[in-house]
């Protein structure tokens, strides 16, 4: 109900009476005066004036599911919302949530994180109301080895929203970098949580910096907002990233990894140039030629042999 009153509010210029109100939404108008008191108690501003009755201002920057979930038309992605102001981070309550049986799609976001994490015990800073910090549970019915191409498919959807809606060039450092102009813009960190040879659940955990101060960053990161010099709706991006990880989820579920490849290719920073692979078992050097059907990174070595990676940290060389 609460959306319902804001999107008309929204829609009506001056004010709207009390009685006209509650009649198109079909409520009284003592449970409207509640709903107003509720969304006011949110940070919502709205004006009420006797004789006149309400007048919408302004909404808080805020990620409330209610809105998040407003017109989002997803079937699975994000139908359930789980929202908090502040959490360690959204990758434990999730696993949480996963162990606890709840369905693919749930959504936990958080305004902030007190200890975000990036792959293998890294930070990831999660200032609060500035980003989008969220974990998303999937429990695809394939084996654990498809879980590098969720990481491709995550960044590929990331790709997709933030070009449509903000008309920017994001592309992805293999495997888990959104990238604009050489800048870290956000970041993918995928969980598993399996038998030998069954999925229990995966957790998507995404970090997207959107109007974060170029100071609250880290030198080698930017924000959506440093790139276009304006404040962001994160509720419309967030949106657009849900949509779109639904639409690929499906697409590789039905057609498996090749249409999800193209589409990465085509965001792709990594392919074409020579790259220095990191990991903890070794260090190897050679051209990135391709990716391969399940998300791993083929590598032309000096000696002409093409090698294989699948995880790793990357530095592209030239
Ligand atoms: C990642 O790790 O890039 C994955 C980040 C995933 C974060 C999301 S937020 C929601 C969910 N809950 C969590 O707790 N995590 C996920 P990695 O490739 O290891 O990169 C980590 C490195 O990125 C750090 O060592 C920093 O150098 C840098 N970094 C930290 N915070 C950053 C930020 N806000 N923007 C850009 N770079 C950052």
């Amino acid at each position: 109900m609460l959306e319902k009153i804001l999107e008309t509010l929204k829609k009506t210029s001056s004010y709207i009476s009390g009685e006209e109100l509650s009649d198109r939404l079909k409520i009284t108008r003592q449970a409207l005066w509640k709903h107003i008191h509720e969304l006011k108690g949110l940070g919502y501003d709205i004006v009420a004036v006797p004789h006149l009755g309400y007048k919408f201002i302004s909404s808080p920057d805020r990620l409330f599911p209610f809105e998040v979930n407003y017109q989002l038309n997803t079937k699975v992605m994000g139908k359930r919302i789980y929202y908090f102001e502040s959490v360690s981070s959204t990758m434990d309550i999730a696993a949480q949530l996963g162990m606890q049986g709840l369905l693919e799609g749930t959504l936990v976001l958080a305004e902030t994180q007190t200890k975000g994490r990036g792959r293998l015990g890294r930070f990831w800073l999660s200032p609060k109301y500035k980003g989008i910090y969220l974990s998303l549970i999937l429990r695809p019915k394939m084996q654990p080895n498809c879980i590098a191409m969720l990481t491709l498919l995550s960044a590929v959807s990331i790709c997709e929203a933030i070009k449509d809606k903000l008309d920017l060039e994001p592309m992805i450092k293999w495997p888990n970098d959104i990238m604009i102009r050489n800048k870290k813009l956000g970041g993918i960190l995928t969980e598993l949580n399996a038998e030998a040879d069954r999925i229990n659940f995966v957790i998507i955990g995404i970090g997207l910096n959107i109007n974060n101060d170029k100071k609250s960053l880290p030198e080698s990161a930017t924000s959506i907002k440093e790139q276009i010099h304006q404040h962001v709706n994160r509720i419309t991006v967030l949106q657009e990233l849900l949509r779109r990880l639904e639409t690929n989820y499906l697409v590789f579920q039905k057609q498996g990894s090749y249409p999800i490849i193209k589409r990465w290719r085509q965001f792709s920073l990594t392919l074409g140039k020579r790259v220095k692979i990191i990991s903890q078992k070794m260090h190897l050097e050679g051209q990135a030629v391709d990716i391969d059907v399940d998300g791993g990174l083929l590598l032309r070595k000096d000696s002409g042999l093409i090698e294989k990676v699948l995880a790793g940290d990357i530095i592209h060389l030239r």
